[in-house]
């Protein structure tokens, strides 16, 4: 069974709640790893009241006996503090639609003049359950020393000039854990910082880009037998998938258009002393395709990038239409963050670490971990019988 997860929940409701099946019996769970991914997603410069309010935890409804999986469906829920949904003067009509939000859309989609209901479920409170599963997933992928760290790499003018390997890239987490911004560039971090402050002090609100390496993926995650089976194809769609998200790049991305193919791809080199990594002995001096060619991983780190729209919510409103009247009005304004980047870079984080548990047990899948393992290390050694 291909491990799927769906979401539900309303961002001032009483929980958000994430469905996953396809988890083999036998994985424990470390909770304090789980948590610990929700406290830093609650994180970072530029985020608004409500995380003040809220102490997210998971409490597992199902799937999980003495904190290890059964292999039935896991439930995971994470409390809402502020729960007020069915309050109207808390929760009171909204009909002057912010640009760039679903209100718009949504309010015509379910035929309504309240974006109420449609802001509710689109809120990036879902981002909590989301957040939750891929940390569940990468519990998983620990026990395979495959690791995902994800960092903000910018923002407007900023690039942090971090170069992350599989050598140092727990010295930069270092680094990226002492940072109110996660990034761990400390330059670029003071940057941002002023370019929030900034935002805030103008009403404005502000984007970046989100950057997710993973470590330790042997080569064959993904196929490239089937457009919606390769492995790009379906971080683009998660990563697409988390809220304000409007770009998604592999590698090198975008800049391969303006390259010549001899500067694009990257050279094979092989190694037989190093059979017994995870890449098999098979290095690249570059790694321009993002650890991913022909749909899926080739032994070298994932890279993803992800670019974050500024929020919709705006404390000076931007012109807009009241739904009621017709006539030209300025958008509603909800409590809201002033950026939420930092909190983007870890549900990327956690949304990649999915994606690859997805296509490693679509692999290696079985009913217990003890199959899953078997099936992993009979490939390694069926590998190294084909490799000189
Ligand atoms: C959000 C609006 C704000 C954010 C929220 C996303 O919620 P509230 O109106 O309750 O202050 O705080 O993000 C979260 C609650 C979260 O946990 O990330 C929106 O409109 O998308």
């Amino acid at each position: 069974m291909t491990l799927t997860c769906k979401t539900a929940g309303e961002s001032h409701g009483p929980c958000g709640v994430a469905f996953i099946e396809g988890l083999p019996a036998g994985l424990s769970l470390d909770t304090t790893f789980i948590n610990n991914e929700l406290k830093r997603r609650q994180g970072g410069y530029g985020r608004g009241a409500r995380q003040g309010i809220e102490e997210d935890k998971v409490t597992f409804l199902s799937g999980v006996r003495l904190g290890v999986t059964t292999g039935a469906p896991l439930v995971v829920q994470i409390v809402n503090k502020d729960n007020r949904l069915d309050d109207l003067e808390a929760t009171p009509p909204i009909h002057k639609p912010r640009p760039g939000h679903a209100d718009l859309a949504g309010s015509l989609k379910w035929l309504s003049n309240d974006c109420r209901n449609t802001l509710e479920r689109a809120s990036a409170r879902e981002t909590a359950a989301r957040t939750a599963a891929g940390a569940i997933a990468r519990c998983l992928l620990h026990q395979f020393d495959i690791n995902v760290f994800g960092f903000v790499r910018g923002m407007l003018d900023v690039t942090a000039p971090t170069e992350v390997t599989p050598e140092n890239w727990k010295t930069i987490r270092d680094a990226r854990d002492d940072s109110s911004t996660y990034c761990p560039d400390d330059a670029s971090c003071k940057a941002i910082i002023a370019h929030i402050r900034n935002a805030k002090e103008n009403k404005d609100t502000v984007g970046g880009l989100c950057e997710t390496h993973v470590f330790g993926c042997s080569p064959g995650l993904g196929s490239c037998v089937q457009w919606n089976e390769k492995l790009d194809s379906k971080l683009a769609g998660a990563v697409m998938g988390i809220q304000a998200f409007k770009s998604v790049e592999i590698g090198l991305g975008a800049k391969c258009g303006q390259l010549n193919g001899s500067q694009v791809h990257d050279p094979i080199v092989y190694d037989k002393n190093n059979r017994e990594t995870c890449h098999f002995g098979f290095t690249r001096p570059t790694n321009h395709a993002g650890g991913i060619e022909g749909g899926m991983s080739n032994g070298m780190p994932i890279i993803v990038k992800g670019t974050m729209k500024p929020i919709a919510t705006l404390l000076q409103g931007m012109d807009s239409v009241d739904l009621q009247t017709g006539e030209s009005a300025r958008s509603d304004y909800e409590r809201s963050d002033v950026c939420a980047l930092p909190a983007a870079s870890v549900v990327m984080e956690n949304a990649v670490g999915f994606e690859i548990a997805t296509a490693f047990l679509d692999t290696f899948g079985g009913a217990t971990m003890e199959m899953v393992r078997a099936s992993h290390d009979a490939y390694a050694d069926a590998v190294r019988k084909i490799t000189p």
